[in-house]
């Protein structure tokens, strides 16, 4: 640990690391009557590393999910109080849990039964009994995607930073669980005169340009700190716990070094800069009111010259 870190900036890092692991990780919530084939099949997942939590009682699944948050659940047919169809029916009107996996492991093998389950919202039908390497295979592949189609639905495919409406929505959910008496500084950045390099330089350096600029914002800041490509070329930035005046030098350092980055192009190399506004807590204390009041400043920003800060 680097002498004159400090202790909350190591923690958050390491924080950051366990997060990352934490992801790795396979969940599976298993949705099944019988104490004997949970057993079965918890042993199975385990051999494979694939974590599992079981419930008995159909009625319990939304809290089970809502606890354990799996990435996907393996699903009995035919139990006390429900099937599993209607449990799966009822899962997939609720939004968060639309795309979750599910996967029907029963003895049911009337194939239209089987297609009832698919249509009503399963994603596989696997029967009983079932060989543990593909169930475990099965069960991997189906997070897997899942968590691919989760990530590009989040993320910027040009830059790979959150994308627009992620970037708000990670904002809301830090502020909903920040204290007023905390920081949060929120930035927005916009490339200046940016049309013009797309109009000299062609659209292929433009994107280069972008990129360079994520680049740099993710190597200069923490990973929890939130950016986002909110638009074209205009980034968010949500900075937690950050002092307004350090989160503004840290800012001003970025941009200062941002305009000196060479971009090569097909004649040699064009320089680009970007105008940045800021706003803070406890200003402004909803993310709609940081986000205008940050634009309000980027505009002054721009008024002003470009190539600078304001808040
Ligand atoms: P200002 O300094 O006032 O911000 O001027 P500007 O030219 O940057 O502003 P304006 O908003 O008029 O232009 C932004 C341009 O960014 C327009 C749009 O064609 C371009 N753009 C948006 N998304 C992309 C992209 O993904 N790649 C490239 N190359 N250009 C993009
Ligand atoms: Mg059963
Ligand atoms: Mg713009
Ligand atoms: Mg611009
Ligand atoms: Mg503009």
């Amino acid at each position: 640990v680097p002498v004159g870190n400090k202790v909350s900036d190591v923690l958050s890092r390491i924080l950051d690391l366990v997060e990352t692991r934490e992801h790795e990780v396979h969940r599976v919530l298993v949705v099944e009557d019988s104490a004997t084939a949970i057993a079965h099949i918890r042993r199975s997942l385990s051999q494979h590393g694939i974590d599992s939590r079981a419930i008995g009682d159909p009625r319990t699944l939304l809290q089970a999910a809502a606890d354990y948050r799996p990435d996907a659940i393996l699903m009995d047919m035919y139990m006390p109080f429900c099937t599993g169809v209607e449990v799966t029916s009822a899962l997939r009107q609720i939004p968060e849990y639309q795309s979750l996996p599910v996967i029907y492991l029963s003895s049911e093998t009337d194939i239209a039964q089987q297609v009832e389950a698919l249509r009503l919202g399963g994603d596989q039908f696997l029967t009983k009994p079932i060989n543990p390497i593909i169930l475990a295979s099965v069960v991997r592949t189906k997070i897997e995607r899942y968590r691919e189609m989760l990530y590009s639905g989040r993320h910027d495919s040009l830059t790979g930073l959150l994308n627009h409406s992620t970037s708000k929505g990670q904002l809301e959910s830090l502020l909903r669980t920040s204290s007023p008496a905390r920081h949060l500084v929120v930035a927005m950045i916009d490339i200046d005169r940016f049309k013009s390099i797309n109009d000299n330089y062609g659209h292929p350096v433009g994107d280069q340009v972008i990129r360079s600029l994520a680049w740099l914002l993710r190597g200069r800041l923490r990973n929890s700190d939130l950016i986002g490509r909110y638009g074209g070329e205009e980034f968010i930035i949500a900075l937690p716990d950050a002092d307004l005046e350090r989160a503004c030098s840290l800012l001003d350092r970025i941009r200062e070094d941002f305009s000196q980055l060479p971009h090569a192009h097909a004649r040699g190399a064009l320089r680009a800069s970007f105008s940045c506004g800021v706003a803070a807590l406890p200003d402004y204390t909803t993310a709609a009111s940081l986000i205008e009041a940050a634009d309000q400043a980027l505009l002054e920003a721009k008024r002003s010259g470009r190539n600078r800060l304001v808040r």
